[in-house]
């Protein structure tokens, strides 16, 4: 049996190491953290390496979240997020343990790391979510800095698409970002311990040109991002409208209570979703993840293109492309 004292013993040695492949299948079948999209694994190299030195799983999923937050490059979260159609970066996220510790911002401005004060409306008040001048007020008043988080090279996108000014979620944008494989992405992320206890995080700068106040699943709890002990988890990326209307990871994890694998679990939310709506879904991409808290992991998406990073309990990270539906299915 791995304990957590060998577990952390054997991952020290390979924290920070990341290796990074591209394999059909994973080298263990015990996974301790997952995340979306390829950019996933330098959120979860920081993420073992938090856990390593002895960090809680709430500490590796913030440290994971961080990554992408603090990348400009990096056009769906955190700085240098695309904008929202006026022009303002707002950002949305949420944290929580599987005890049912759970905090959340939506349309926050002005603070690159809405992870962190994601944590500290959990541990500092007594709610579960603040929004918009809200939720900034309390993260200066928390001592968190102000910063412009519009990049030139998100505000000249931006001003490009005023041109035509259409709203139009493009799939997987999240792999195709110009310059480099790694250069997005909207993360959701989930850690597992040698105890099987879980915690989860998501974070992103939500979909890119949308209305002033959108909010979409990823801050929403059970809708981008759900927890349960003895179970698992589950967070989802992609069009949040789409999630938010099935519950979509409080779905996929009520599956897992009920007997199904992870990878049936995300199989059967997105089924489920196509049952409701059909051809609307048409071009939209939706993709889920889920951690079991035995350390089995499943995803499955609507297109092609979803990718997530598996890292099991000694460290190797693989990026793993999703399955999907078939071609033709809507
Ligand atoms: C949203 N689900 O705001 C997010 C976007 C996303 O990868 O996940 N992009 O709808």
């Amino acid at each position: 049996m791995t304990t957590r004292r060998n577990f952390l013993a054997l991952s020290a040695g390979l924290a920070g190491a990341g290796t990074l492949a591209r394999a059909a299948q994973p080298s263990s079948d015990r996974y301790a953290i997952v995340s979306t999209w390829d950019f996933g694994a330098a959120a979860n190299a920081a993420a073992f390496a938090k856990m390593s030195a002895g960090g809680s799983l709430l500490d590796a999923v913030e440290a994971g979240a961080r990554v992408p937050e603090a990348d400009p490059r990096n056009h769906s979260v955190g700085l240098g997020g695309y904008p929202d159609r006026d022009g303002h970066v707002t950002l949305d996220a949420v944290i929580m343990d599987d005890r049912g510790n759970v905090g959340a911002v939506a349309a926050l401005e002005h603070v690159m790391h809405a992870v962190s004060v994601a944590r500290k409306v959990m541990e500092q008040t007594p709610h579960t979510l603040l929004v918009g001048e809200g939720a900034t007020q309390f993260a200066l008043a928390q001592g968190f800095s102000k910063q412009q988080l519009l990049t030139s090279a998100a505000a000249a996108e931006w001003r490009k698409w005023l041109k035509t000014a259409r709203y139009e979620p493009q799939a997987n944008i999240e792999n195709r970002q110009p310059g480099s494989a790694l250069d997005h992405d909207t993360i959701g992320i989930l850690a597992r311990d040698a105890g099987n206890h879980l915690a989860g995080a998501c974070t992103t700068s939500g979909m890119a040109f949308k209305m002033r106040g959108r909010v979409g699943d990823s801050p929403q709890c059970g809708s981008g991002l759900f927890v349960e002990t003895g179970v698992g988890a589950a967070t989802a990326t992609g069009v949040g409208e789409e999630v938010t209307r099935i519950a979509g990871s409080a779905r996929v994890v009520a599956s897992m209570r009920a007997g199904l694998s992870p990878s049936a679990a995300c199989q059967e939310a997105i089924e489920h979703l196509v049952k409701l709506r059909g051809g609307e879904l048409r071009g939209k991409q939706v993709g889920f993840l889920a951690l079991s808290a035995a350390g089995e992991i499943g995803a499955f998406a609507l297109l092609p293109g979803f990718t997530f990073a598996a890292t099991d309990t000694s460290g190797q990270t693989r990026v793993r492309p999703a399955p999907h539906l078939p071609a033709n299915s809507l």
